[in-house]
């Protein structure tokens, strides 16, 4: 099984209800990159990256499309095989794990379908059909977020991800102990992310005015520097997203024990590839954590959801989805919906996507 072509998309995927506020971004629209392999017997296979704007992580929209221009012409030929097609990837771009994980995701679509298995059986086997997910909150005001994660638990979400930072620190205090008040009797976890926005100080205030709140502080501060800072000083479990940006990140963090869990998101880690390992290396240090993306429709939910299908439950925090976000399915059949607050794992082989192509115009580029 070799590529024998490569298409690259571009489609713009408006947030509904927005904008999403986070501490270092707030989005209105999302530009996301759709990849089709297709391989010598003729299969299609497809992927799909979209960072949550430019401020996020070290990643944007027009960056990942030029990656992959830049890989695309060397990759013809290639073998579909993850482990060869990462070593090609890997001679011809150095990093840009979250361009290199759409032609992951695409090649893990591709190689199911024509072995007529589901991606979560090619990453070792589902282990659940409705696989948990979570809901997270924007930046807002302490009264409406409470009012929304009443909402959200009623719904049967099992964990709820508060968003706070970029503002005064007992505007987030308030925050958090009233989502506490409406949801603390209910049984649904609770996760409270500055998404890097906070300084040390405003951290630790945090977590020492939340003390009694059984919550996990998820990438509070921006950097590494900043998590071992707080780390011996915060009263909660400690949780790393953005700063996981790769697989020997993410074993220093687990190794050195300066985290409890993570948030990790399938792209930044460079795919279904390197997720599989991150997800077992997390399962021998019995560390909890997510299996998100960042934003994007129904390409990069199904690879969410076939990968957190795989995670051990008492492991498993849950898989983020924008869809609540996203109008409409690439697939309208088969698009991954939250119901429940939780995901039906989509049937069919690969992905069990069938985009409608029609929905993202010309390619941009094809090699
Ligand atoms: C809640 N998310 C999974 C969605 C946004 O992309 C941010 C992200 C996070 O946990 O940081
Ligand atoms: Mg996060």
């Amino acid at each position: 099984m070799r590529i024998t072509e490569i298409h690259l998309y571009r489609h713009d995927l408006p947030v509904q209800n927005g904008p999403y506020r986070m501490a270092n971004a707030e989005v209105r629209s999302l530009t996301t990159t759709l990849v089709k392999l297709v391989a010598d017997h003729g299969l299609a296979g497809w992927g799909e990256t979209c960072p949550v704007g430019p401020t996020y992580a070290e990643a944007h929209a027009a960056g990942a499309l030029a990656a992959l221009q830049a890989m695309a012409p060397g990759l013809i030929g290639a073998p579909l095989l993850p482990l060869p097609l990462h070593r090609a990837m890997d001679t011809l771009l150095n990093g840009h794990n979250y361009a290199k994980a759409a032609i992951d995701i695409a090649a893990h679509d591709l190689v199911g379908r024509a072995l007529g298995m589901r991606v979560c059986d090619l990453l070792g086997g589902a282990l659940t059909e409705r696989v948990p997910s979570y809901y997270a909150t924007g930046v807002g005001d302490p009264d409406d977020i409470a009012r929304m994660a009443t909402e959200r638990q009623r719904e049967g979400y099992p964990r709820l991800q508060v968003k706070i930072g970029g503002r005064d620190v007992e505007t987030d205090i308030e925050t958090v102990k009233k989502v506490w008040e409406a949801i603390g009797s209910t049984g649904m976890r609770l996760a409270v992310d500055g998404n890097r926005g906070l300084p040390t100080r405003d951290a630790i205030r945090l977590s020492q005015a939340c003390r009694d709140i059984p919550l996990v502080l998820e990438q509070p501060c921006n950097t590494l520097e900043d998590l071992r800072t707080i780390r011996p000083l915060i009263a909660h479990p400690l949780y790393m997203d953005e700063n996981g940006t790769s697989l020997n990140t993410a074993i220093t963090a687990a190794g050195t024990g300066l985290v409890d869990g993570f948030g990790m998101k399938v792209t930044r880690i460079g795919g279904l590839h390197p997720m599989r390992a991150f997800r077992d290396l997390c399962a021998a240090r019995n560390l909890p954590h997510t299996c998100d993306d960042a934003w994007g429709g129904d390409i990069i939910n199904a690879a969410c959801a076939h990968a957190g299908a795989t995670v051990l439950p008492r492991l498993n925090e849950g898989v983020w989805l924008a869809a609540p976000h996203v109008a409409g399915h690439y697939d309208s059949e088969n698009g991954v919906r939250i119901e429940g607050g939780h995901i039906r794992l989509p049937k069919g082989p690969g992905l069990g996507i069938e985009p409608d192509e029609s929905r993202f115009g010309n390619p941009v580029a094809s090699f």
